[in-house]
């Protein structure tokens, strides 16, 4: 068996520590994280327990035995903060004060302590790049020109009486809002009211560092950092390469991984981390960032990041263009991507690995194979692919038990910001709703936030009333109640392998090599972990077609450690190995 470019075996540690840094005590082995798998809740859609068909933080609390079977070591909270909710919770109007939509601070002090007590830490959202137009400091900033909050936000004169450039907001048309008492735009690269924060200004980022400590005070474990790297913009803001057709333009290059991106970071991690005892965790949410950026931003040495999430993997089946274009992506091209992340960031930096989260559509239906006869095999076999790799798996809600894209059968079905902005975009462009729901359905984050599915009844458990975006049809057999403690079944799947990132060290650590003689074949995962003695050999058909893999004399005696189907033998007997359509296995040799 002939593999590419092995990776070194040397596990991230935590940073060298300055003087007196609590974190010293972990220097020498490995940071706990490499062993620890994250599960996301979307508040508004996990469960409802006061009856208003959205999802509460009460919810959560009656069900924290869920997380206690699946063995999760992490939840990563999305924001339950005060808001006016018009991007669900990422247009945040307080900072410290929970949404009465979710609850009360009480509450959150109550899930927390409930948390803790099962050995699960708690990573809050923090959305830092822009805040709601309803916060207190935008409604100052807005109030006039000398104000003196006016600079804590982007605030441009107009050029030639119209937008101060060409970037066009993620949310449909321009990046800039004209406000009409003082006479200036301010930048929004999400919603309108979404307004950005202005990082240039130290007294913005020092108000954001006291909020963090405020939280990690209350004993939080750590933040999921929204686009983070985006907060340092381009210095005067120029005009980004026109696209052809497209009067505003995607302008990632003028804001994303920004010339201050470094500095701003280690200032963070300076002002909030260091020195303080306990174990964290900060991933970054970094759109359109490459490996060599990526590397930087996780080298522990550095004192930025603990890890990012990449978009390489995700963003394959898009128009660079217009996101709601639907381009299948090449054949094998997902697994290359996710192979190369893996040897960029396997000596220096860490991985974060997930297929899932609140903004993207389902799994199974965009990886896997939604049809009913291969659904349960491909959601497991998906499982198995992503766990098997080198990083931090993130598993979010409803990942666990296979749920499914939504079938959207009009623009009526859909909530989210960023699809209605879109939708009513489509007529002056000469489109139809009709004809572009083929591609919105498949990419819309509409299908990542229908409820959880937890049992066969009505509303699937979720809520007591019609919740606020309906529940999936196909809760009448996919549902939780169904799964958990049910041999075979995808949840038990996926305990079975978060079992195993804790206790098997290779899986965790392991250097990571992918087996040459697949890399190209579009069906098939195969690649090894090792880690000193100790070897994985992780195989996975991503396909219908049953498929008999040479994987060479040195595996014959493996012991299987995982299976997807129900038929493995227990050890390798042979170099061939006979995979079932959408079946996977991971063996172990030590
Ligand atoms: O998302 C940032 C982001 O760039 C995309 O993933 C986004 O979902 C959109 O699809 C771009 O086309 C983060 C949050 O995860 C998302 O929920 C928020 O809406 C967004 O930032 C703004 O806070």
């Amino acid at each position: 068996m002939r593999v590419t470019t092995d990776t070194t075996e040397q596990p991230p540690v935590v940073p060298a520590p300055a003087a007196g840094d609590a974190h010293s005590a972990y220097a020498t082995e490995p940071a706990w994280w490499t062993s620890a798998v994250v599960y996301q809740i979307y508040p508004r859609s996990f469960a409802d327990a006061d009856g208003d068909g959205v999802g509460d933080l009460r919810g959560i609390i009656d069900h924290l035995d869920h997380l206690t079977a699946l063995g999760v070591d992490v939840v990563w909270l999305s924001p339950i903060y005060r808001s006016p909710q018009a991007d669900n919770g990422y247009d945040i109007s307080d900072y410290q004060d929970i949404d009465p939509l979710f609850g009360t601070m009480g509450d959150f002090e109550e899930l927390l302590a409930g948390l803790h007590a099962r050995g699960i830490k708690l990573m809050m959202d923090l959305v830092v790049n822009h805040t709601s137009d309803e916060h207190p400091w935008f409604v100052e900033s807005r109030s006039g020109r000398t104000d003196p909050r006016r600079d804590w936000y982007i605030w441009r004169d107009p050029r030639d009486g119209r937008e101060p450039n060409n970037w066009g907001s993620f949310f449909s048309g321009s990046a800039w809002q004209l406000d009409e008492a003082t006479g200036q735009y301010y930048l929004h690269l999400f919603d309108v009211k979404q307004p950005d924060l202005n990082w240039e200004n130290p007294q913005v980022r020092a108000a954001v560092h006291a909020m963090m400590r405020w939280w990690l005070d209350k004993g939080v474990d750590g933040f999921r950092m929204d686009v983070i790297n985006f907060i340092s913009k381009v210095e005067g803001l120029p005009d980004a390469q026109p696209s052809e057709g497209q009067e505003f333009v995607n302008a990632f290059a003028m804001f994303a991984d920004g010339p201050r991106m470094h500095e701003f970071l280690a200032e963070m991690h300076r002002e909030v981390f260091a020195g303080r005892p306990g174990q964290f965790l900060t991933v970054g949410e970094t759109p359109g960032v490459r490996t060599e950026q990526a590397v930087l931003y996780t080298d522990p040495r550095r004192a930025e990041l603990d890890m990012v999430f990449q978009f390489e993997h995700v963003s394959l089946d898009q128009s660079p263009t217009d996101k709601f274009t639907y381009a299948a992506p090449a054949p094998a091209a997902v697994k290359a991507s996710l192979y190369r992340w893996q040897e960029a960031l396997g000596e220096t930096g860490w991985n974060s690995l997930y297929w899932d989260n609140h903004d993207q559509p389902r799994a199974v239906s965009r990886f896997g194979d939604d049809d009913p006869q291969w659904w349960q095999a491909s959601a497991k076999t998906l499982a198995t692919i992503l766990h098997g790799l080198r990083g931090t798996p993130y598993v979010y809600q409803g990942e666990e038990i296979g749920m499914t894209n939504y079938p959207f059968a009009s623009g009526a079905d859909l909530r989210d910001v960023e699809v209605v902005n879109y939708l009513a975009g489509l007529p002056s462009k000469g489109v139809d709703v009709e004809s572009a729901l083929h591609g919105i359905g498949k990419i819309t984050r509409d299908n990542a936030r229908t409820p959880m599915q937890w049992d066969d009844g009505r509303y699937g458990g979720f809520s007591a009333v019609s919740p606020w975006l309906p529940a999936n049809p196909n809760t009448a057999w996919l549902n939780a109640a169904a799964q958990v403690g049910v041999a075979g079944s995808v949840f038990e799947h996926y305990r079975a392998l978060i079992g195993l990132r804790r206790s098997v060290p290779v899986l965790a650590l392991g250097s990571f090599a992918a087996i040459e003689e697949y890399a190209e074949d579009a069906a098939i995962w195969a690649y090894t972990r090792s880690l000193g003695g100790a070897r994985l050999l992780v195989l996975a058909n991503a396909g219908r077609d049953p498929r008999t893999l040479r994987v060479g004399q040195d595996w014959v005696g493996a012991g299987l450690l995982l299976g997807s189907g129900v038929e493995a033998d227990r050890s390798l007997a042979s170099e061939t190995v006979e995979l079932a359509g959408w079946e996977s296995r991971i063996y172990l040799f030590e």
